[in-house]
């Protein structure tokens, strides 16, 4: 039965979104291990329809690994070369719905009617349709019906239940370290508890339920099951970063009505609201440039939930398109441009901020709160970390108590790498305090773990 994994409050994962699975290898070895990421999400690996939208990922046809991600020996390599890096693979596991209509799969076998090489008719539910009126009033139409035409598995039977509790075991005994399990709003939460009681190991598990209040079905269902995306933290934190300020995100778990944090998993956007599908809203993304920092600096130094940070590709205002066909690690050059692959993670200020929560995690208490009124803040994680960040259009320059020691300290966000002290120090006097000088979309971060000798 299903004991629940958890992670750790250091820990920060990352969405390689349409990542190829060798790329993700090279990526394992080249910089997410050597940083000190915990792991990875990846796209569905489960055999899909034929097409170049990114999102015929999300219409399986059957369990068979062979996905535009790559093969099954591709896969197992995968896991492999990151495992011996210290990252674990998490996999999107689609098993609310099976592909729309008839077509042919990326592997050329033939689907429709309801036929699949897994599932046959009567294991669907009877078609209806989901409006949009339904996610307010009819949690029964919402887990009962199609999603976008997706064939809504009965995911009450037990023979469902096994096929999918399957194809997850298989997974696990490949490596999987954990799994999103995506529209699982779509599905009853006891079903999933079937379907996990029937788990051989413990992967972590995080569901995703878009949950922005108003609606029939609630987050907090999920909760017994595991972790559950926490769609509030997106659109909020992103209001704030767009149009707010910053001073209100003093408290902000209890303002926002937040799930716990030990069932958090927080994004800025992820692969859906940052190109206006599922949940979406005015959500902040790499398009933001700066901005996109600065949110997904406090994302990662802020002790609340378990952090994912997306990584995504241009896609020139048209929200079907795939990802670039230039792979990532070419054997001359890596494709992270403002063309092709944006690699938001490897930004410096993102990957500092990363590596300061991995520093500071055992301490999760917010302590030196301050702030403007306005968009310049600071805090201190206990005695291990100090924070500021200015997100104004004035200088930010004023004397604060960090709850540090005495010492000379190096900002891990502007840094070039976790051995060097190139970028800003702080000195921090017998009193703890110190001068905090920031330029305006500026910030950083100190910790007791990168001091000036
Ligand atoms: C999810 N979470 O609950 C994913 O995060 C989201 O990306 C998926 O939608 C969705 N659920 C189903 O797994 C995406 C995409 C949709 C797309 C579906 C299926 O956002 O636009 O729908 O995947 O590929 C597409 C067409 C839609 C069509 C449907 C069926 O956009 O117009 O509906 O395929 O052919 C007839
Ligand atoms: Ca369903």
């Amino acid at each position: 039965s299903h004991v629940m994994a958890t992670p750790s409050s250091t820990s920060t994962f990352v969405h390689l979104f349409e990542w190829s699975w060798a790329d993700i290898a090279n990526e394992c070895e080249a910089f997410l291990g050597p940083q000190g990421f915990k792991a990875v999400q990846i796209s569905p690996p489960n055999e899909h329809i034929a097409g170049e939208q990114w999102w015929t990922r999300y219409q399986p046809v059957s369990y068979e690994l062979t996905s535009r991600g790559g093969n099954r020996a591709q896969f197992i390599d995968m896991i492999k070369r990151c495992k011996a890096q210290g990252i674990d693979i998490y996999v999107d596991a689609v098993i609310n719905h099976m592909a729309h209509g008839n077509g042919i799969s990326i592997a050329g076998k033939t689907y429709g009617n309801k036929q699949y090489p897994i599932y046959e008719p009567k294991d669907f539910h009877k078609p209806c349709a989901i409006k949009s009126e339904d996610y307010v009033n009819d949690a029964w139409r919402v887990q009962n019906c199609e999603l976008v035409g997706l064939h809504d598995l009965d995911t009450d039977s037990p023979r469902v239940q096994t096929t999918i509790a399957g194809y997850l075991n298989e997974l696990v005994k490949l490596g999987v370290a954990g799994f999103r399990l995506d529209a699982s709003k779509h599905m009853p939460a006891k079903d999933i508890a079937a379907i996990l009681k029937q788990l051989q190991h413990s992967p972590l598990i995080f569901q995703e339920v878009i949950d922005q209040g108003g609606e029939a079905i609630t987050a907090d269902t999920y909760l017994n099951n595991g972790m559950v995306t926490e769609f509030k933290y997106s659109v909020k934190l992103s209001h704030v970063f767009k149009k707010g300020r910053l001073a209100s995100l003093k408290g902000f778990e209890k303002d926002w009505d937040l799930m716990p944090s030990d069932k958090a998993i927080v994004f800025t956007d992820n692969h859906d609201n940052q190109r206006g599908h599922g949940g979406a809203g005015d959500i902040v993304t790499f398009q933001d440039g700066k901005l996109y920092e600065l949110a997904n600096v406090f994302m990662l130094t802020y002790p609340y939930g378990y952090p994912k940070v997306m990584s995504s590709y241009n896609f020139n205002g048209d929200t079907d398109a795939g990802g670039p066909t230039e792979q990532v690690h070419q054997s001359d050059k890596l494709n992270c441009n403002d063309q092709l692959w944006q690699c938001e993670h490897r930004k410096p200020y993102i990957t500092g901020a990363m590596r300061f929560r991995a520093q500071t995690g055992k301490s999760q208490s917010i302590q030196h709160w301050w702030d403007n009124d306005k968009n310049q803040i600071a805090f201190s994680r206990g005695d291990l970390g100090f924070v500021a960040i200015n997100r104004g259009s004035q200088v930010m320059n004023v004397t604060l108590q960090t709850g540090l020691p005495a010492g000379v300290y190096c900002d891990e966000l502007s840094r070039t790498s976790a051995n060097d002290c190139s970028g800003k120090t702080v000195s921090i006097a017998r009193d703890g305090k110190a001068n905090i000088a920031l330029k305006p979309m500026d910030a950083l971060a100190i910790h007791r773990f990168a001091q000036v000798n």
